[in-house]
């Protein structure tokens, strides 16, 4: 099925010039020693070629003399003058060399890596050139990927149900068990690896009650075998688990991080865990937000809380992935002293120093919650030594949740590019994820997923594009969103220009027309509470979450600045700080987040706000019918299945934006009184 296969499409090679060429390279393949991985490298080399050429590459046990593949790692390479001692030894954990040797008559290719994992990342890159249809002779490739994490969280509860999931049901669990269908994991472990991604956490932040199960006996075979399957494909296993384990799987009256009962009962349950699944990454903790317990009961700040997991985890290599996603979810909205912004930074920076060095803090992308846009988290960079990993999310849980079209890495991008000044200028978001800037042990970027079992995976067909997009984007931050998307298309639907030139134009569009129908000049939120899907103005507007855009009769935003306002801006480096203080040097896409303005403020553009926010949304709604008359002009171009999945979408996010465009419209109308200037209908 080819929504199901998504980007390992691995089609017949149309082109015939092109086959014949690249057949010469395809005789024979050696592997130079053998490792699970090695022997998934071997198979998922084999089983492509065999699709896309008809030809059975043979395993032979010498290296091929003349036409021939040779897989190894660097250590067992024997020919180092062919790629160059130098290039070798700069390799990465994770990296790779393709190289291609190409006379009359020889046709060679070496793919060697630094570690087997390096070799599988190298053979799906080949593959990829195989079906983007690169010439081989002259392949010359050094690879190493830029963040050492590169993680997928799956949001997926023991009975099924996906936490923000938009795409069916959970692959991993049903009925509280982890499933028989062990093929869709490794299907999914193969789409991970493909992009590079070397670790998951299987279970939602949120562990409730039968999820808490997964670190015992009941369970840990069944989670064993699930981490096999990601070895074999170079991912490691991790688990979300409950602050409150040892109460409710022990004996134990307490969870106190700083009781010895409790700093035992890791311990043990640690080596439990290490004798199932000998490589476990670690453990993934939500504690003390939403409702989720931590150490806040027991008086403990979020150091305490993490050091003592760590120190179970440590003897056998294990970290802990702390998320600082910590805020009042019970705040009085009548108060105007707090600010949900801020929490992140406020509870965290202080403790700079005081964690372990196999914790790591998992920051999401803003301070808020995965809006359309938002200003990039302050905590990110300001926290020197304390490693520190970047969250994003795939599931578009706030952009549309895979009916409407968003693509994401043209966001994402931004996040990694931001400077956050934090050692002075270049100081990227993406240079100190990277772990470069403070020299973390552990660092890189974590997002939660997007899939579930969905035939095509991500309900959208086109929603796969984020997938592919992150794990390409996180491995060379440097890739511009352009490229990635044109590599999936290319992948996914075939190498016919046309097709690609108008799925490009689309995902490229969609991030600014979602923008421009919703919640306007980075306010955010406006949607129904509980769901997130489509429109509501106040919502949560006198709610206890802490998500507020204060619109009155006069103007909208809130005032984050140091004099007037909750002093927010006050948690970046300057120059940013600066910027953001000041109305005239905010970024507009931002303005309604920094500063509380009149509609009638005027913007760069010469519009007001209020017709800022009239014109974005009749736009966006109008770009919505433009998507879909780009779609339809693909049909007979794309096979049936995937046409029709997109259009059905496409049809949904028009209502979608229709909804969206008339109830911003007439809200603001009526809070304002202001006309359109182009008198279009508002009601
Ligand atoms: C929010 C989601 C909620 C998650 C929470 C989190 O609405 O379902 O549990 O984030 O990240 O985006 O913990």
């Amino acid at each position: 099925n080819n929504s199901y296969a998504c980007w390992l499409q691995y089609k017949k090679i149309a082109n015939v010039a092109y086959e014949k060429k690249v057949k010469l390279f395809l005789e024979t393949v050696v592997a130079a020693e053998s490792s699970t991985v090695m022997e998934t490298a071997l198979e998922e080399l084999q089983a492509a070629v065999s699709k896309m050429t008809g030809v059975h590459l043979e395993k032979s046990a010498e290296p091929p003399a003349n036409h021939g593949i040779v897989l190894s790692t660097a250590a067992h390479f024997h020919q180092e003058e062919i790629i160059g001692r130098h290039v070798l030894a700069g390799l990465g954990a994770d990296g790779y060399v393709i190289r291609s040797l190409a006379t009359d008559r020889k046709k060679l290719l070496y793919l060697v890596g630094k570690t087997d994992k390096g070799v599988l990342y190298a053979v799906f890159h080949l593959l990829r050139l195989l079906q983007t249809e690169q010439p081989l002779e002259q392949v010359n490739i050094v690879e190493n990927p830029r963040n050492p994490l590169r993680m997928i969280n799956q949001w997926d509860n023991l009975d099924g149900t996906i936490e923000r999931g938009y795409a069916g049901k959970s692959i991993f669990f049903e009925n509280n068990k982890i499933t028989a269908n062990i093929t869709r994991i490794k299907d999914y472990a193969r789409l991970l690896s493909s992009v590079g991604i070397n670790a998951i956490s299987i279970n939602n932040v949120n562990v409730f009650e039968a999820a808490t199960k997964l670190i015992t006996k009941q369970l840990l075979p069944d989670v064993a075998a699930v981490a096999d399957i990601f070895r074999a494909y170079g991912i490691t296993l991790f688990l979300s688990i409950n602050y409150a384990s040892p109460i409710q799987l022990g004996t134990l009256p307490t969870a106190d991080p700083l009781d010895e009962r409790v700093q035992q009962w890791w311990k043990e349950k640690a080596s439990e865990i290490y004798r199932y699944i000998p490589d476990f990454g670690g453990f993934l903790v939500k504690a003390d937000s939403e409702h989720r317990p931590g150490p806040f009961t027991y008086g403990r700040d979020h150091a305490e809380g993490a050091n003592v997991l760590a120190e179970a985890l440590k003897p056998y290599g294990g970290v802990v992935i702390w998320r600082c996603f910590v805020y009042n979810c019970l705040q009085d909205w009548r108060d105007r002293s707090t600010d949900r912004a801020k929490a992140a930074y406020d509870n965290f920076k202080p403790l700079d120093g005081e964690f372990l060095d196999n914790v790591i803090l998992q920051v999401k992308n803003g301070p808020m919650d995965f809006q359309v846009r938002e200003p990039v988290s302050p905590l990110l960079g300001a926290m020197k030594q304390t490693n520190q990993v970047l969250e994003f999310q795939i599931a578009q849980e706030y952009t549309g949740q895979q009916i409407d079209l968003c693509y994401l890495v043209p966001q994402w991008k931004e996040v990694l590019d931001f400077d956050t000044y934090a050692k002075g200028e270049g100081t990227t978001v993406k240079s100190i994820v990277s772990g470069s800037v403070y020299g973390f042990s552990h660092s890189g970027i974590a997002a939660v997923s997007n899939i579930g079992n969905d035939v095509n995976w991500t309900g959208n067909t086109l929603a796969q594009a984020n997938l592919y997009g992150y794990g390409r984007l996180i491995w060379n931050p440097e890739l511009a969103a352009e490229e990635i998307a044109e590599e999936w298309i290319v992948s996914t639907f075939g190498n016919e220009p046309l097709v690609t030139a108008m799925i490009r134009e689309m995902l490229m569009e969609s991030w600014s027309i979602y923008e421009n129908y919703t919640a306007p000049l980075g306010i955010g939120w406006m949607v129904n509470p509980g769901h997130h899907y489509g429109p509501n103005v106040d919502g949560y507007e006198y709610a206890v979450w802490g998500t507020y855009h204060f619109a009155d009769c006069h103007g909208i935003g809130v005032d984050r600045t140091t004099g007037s306002g909750t002093g927010y801006v006050s948690q970046y480096f300057s120059p940013n700080k600066e910027m953001y203080e000041s109305l005239e040097n905010c970024p507009e896409e931002l303005l309604l987040f920094f500063h509380h303005v009149p509609y009638t403020h005027t913007l760069k553009s010469g519009e007001t706000v209020i017709q800022h926010i009239y014109n974005t949304h009749f736009k966006g709604a109008a770009q919505v019918a433009w998507l879909i008359d780009k779609w339809r002009e693909l049909e007979g171009k794309i096979d049936q299945e995937r046409y029709e999945n997109v259009l059905d979408r496409l049809q949904r996010q028009l209502k979608n934006a229709v909804e969206w465009r008339d109830i911003i419209n007439t809200y603001f109308y009526r809070k304002s009184g202001i006309a359109d200037e182009q008198n279009r209908t508002i009601y």
